[in-house]
């Protein structure tokens, strides 16, 4: 893989596009200085969710968590960078919102874990099954950031 060229899956969930927070979140991601390289929105099937959360669906939570992921419109976004998979992590917040720090997305804009307005990869590897999940290989799209020489020593 190139220089700085670790990519990471960010999606921003039902609720947080009912909020109107996904330009506040692109936005946190692009300031930081990430390059983004996949965006689109579309209401998701119950089987791509059933797919992306298939580690959960032995969880009490994972008919609800599936309902409301299918309830309405996300926006899947990648996002590529240096440390971009923890980085996103960190910038996300924990799970719980309660738990998260003010200044990350979920303890800026949430409360409940069921409504924590944004998902993001947890491993490398699960950021590359992610991509190929919500992504066709011709809407990842490779370029040269120009601002790149400012952001990187
Ligand atoms: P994360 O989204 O931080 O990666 P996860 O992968 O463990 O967390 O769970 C996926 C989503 O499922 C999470 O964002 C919110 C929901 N969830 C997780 N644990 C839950 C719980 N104990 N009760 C209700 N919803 C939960
Ligand atoms: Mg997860």
């Amino acid at each position: 893989m190139a220089k700085n060229a670790e990519r990471t899956y960010i999606m921003v969930k039902p609720d947080g596009v009912q909020r109107g927070l996904v330009g506040n979140i692109i936005s946190r991601f692009e300031k930081r200085g990430y390059q983004l390289c996949g965006l689109k929105m579309r209401t998701a099937s119950k089987e791509l969710l059933e797919e992306h959360y298939g580690e959960l669906k032995t969880k009490a939570f994972f008919p609800g968590l599936i309902n409301f992921m299918t309830s309405g419109p996300v926006v899947s976004m990648c996002w590529q960078g240096k440390d971009v998979v923890k980085q996103g992590r960190a910038m996300l917040g924990e799970t719980d919102p309660l738990k998260s720090k003010p200044g990350s997305i979920r303890g800026d804009y949430c409360i409940d874990m069921g409504k924590n307005v944004c998902h993001g990869s947890d491993s490398v590897e699960t950021a590359q099954d992610e991509i190929k999940m919500w992504f066709k290989p011709d809407e990842v799209v490779d370029y040269s950031l120009t601002a790149y020489k400012d952001i990187y020593e």
